[in-house]
Order: structure tokens, then sequence, then C-alpha cells
């Protein structure tokens, strides 16, 4: 069995200063950097946004930014402005080891968002890692990183939904907790019977 570690979202924006920065954000990084050795294969996401990105409450006028907002794909929060492709921001945290398999970028398309390293929020539009992984023979995948309630969730949902078999490492992942998005997150994995390491 290949079992392959997907590190998510672990940017400057996602942890303390950023823009979007996510409580305690940066303290995965070491634990993610440990765990590294002991897969098959490392994958990271990066979450790579064009300016004027229409998840950025910024691009629509009046809008605030965690209010939500119904897009052609369904609703979708709107975000402050972060992890702009060639900034700062969404460059991986300076200490995360990047010396990984691959780095899937996601959420590069101007009118839609993509929280899940699989597919966009449309559900439909893949990013192509399906077609890594299997052709890798990859069947088990362990997630960690930022933020637990978003990008991990989704990935891990989508993941589920594609017949891997799922782990999410819950230390080493850090959560935006917006109105309880946390809590129905984690009922949404065990649900899909995504297995939840804490
Ligand atoms: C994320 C909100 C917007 C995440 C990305 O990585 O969880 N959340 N973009
Ligand atoms: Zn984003």
């Amino acid at each position: 069995m290949t079992h392959a570690l997907i590190v998510v979202d672990v940017q400057n924006d996602f942890c303390p200063g950023g823009a979007l920065a996510v409580p305690g954000g940066d303290e995965v990084v070491a634990s993610i950097n440990a765990m590294m050795d002991q897969f098959d294969a490392v994958i990271l996401t990066q979450d790579w946004h064009p300016a004027a990105h229409s998840s950025f409450a910024s691009s629509h006028p009046g809008k605030a930014p965690f209010e939500i907002t119904d897009m052609p794909y369904g609703t979708q929060v709107l975000w402050p402005d972060h992890c702009v492709q060639g900034t700062e921001g969404a460059a991986f945290h300076k200490d995360l080891r990047t010396d990984g398999d691959l780095i899937i970028r996601k959420g590069f398309r101007v009118g839609i968002d993509s929280y899940s390293g699989f597919f966009e929020n449309d559900q439909t539009t893949p990013t192509g890692l399906e077609g890594y992984l299997r052709s890798r023979g990859i069947t088990r995948l362990t997630l960690a990183g930022l933020a637990t309630d978003f990008c991990v969730a989704f990935t891990a949902l989508d993941a589920a939904r594609l017949g891997f078999d799922v782990t999410v490492e819950l230390t080493a992942c850090r959560a935006i907790d917006l109105e309880g998005s946390l809590q129905a997150a984690l009922s949404q994995m065990k649900e899909a019977g995504v297995a939840l390491q804490s």
C-alpha cells in the first residue's frame, strides 16, 4: 500500500501575522516536518489566487470579510485578500520543509474558489491531483495543515468520496472556526469515513 502525506496550505497568510491568520497556524510546522519521512510520497497544496479573486470580500462592493455571498456554483464565504500569487503571503512558512514530490496550486481561476486539493468549489473542476495519486499507485492518504474546517476538510471529503483511505492528523491541523464550522467539518468527515487522529 502506497501512503502519501498531503500538507495543506501551510502558507504565511494562514499563520499568525498573515492576512487570514489561523490561530496557532505556525504550530503545525514542526510536526509536519517530522512526519514527512514516514511516507512514500509527500504532496503540498498551495492556495494561489490572482489579485481581485472572486473569493475576496474586496471584489464585492458593500461586502465585508467573513460574510457570505451566492456564486454561480453555490454559497461562498468572502475572505480578506490572501495568498495572492507571487506574494510573501502566498509563500510557504519559512520553516516548512518543501522537499516534497509535488506542489499542487489551487484557486488560480479568478471566478471560482478551491478549498479542496482535488476539485474546485463547483465540485467538478479537477485540479489533477487525483490522476497524479492514482498513477503513482497511492491509495492511502494522511492530511495535515490549514485550515482544518476549510481546505483540510474539503480535501479529506473529496478524497474519501474518490475512494482513498483517508486519515486527518488533527494534532498537525489548526482551524479557522467560523460560526461552528469546525464542529460541522469534524462531523462531516466522521460521517464520510475519514479517520480523525488526535
Ligand atoms: C483556506 C479560506 C480561503 C484554507 C483557503 O486553506 O483553509 N481557507 N482559502
Ligand atoms: Zn483561499
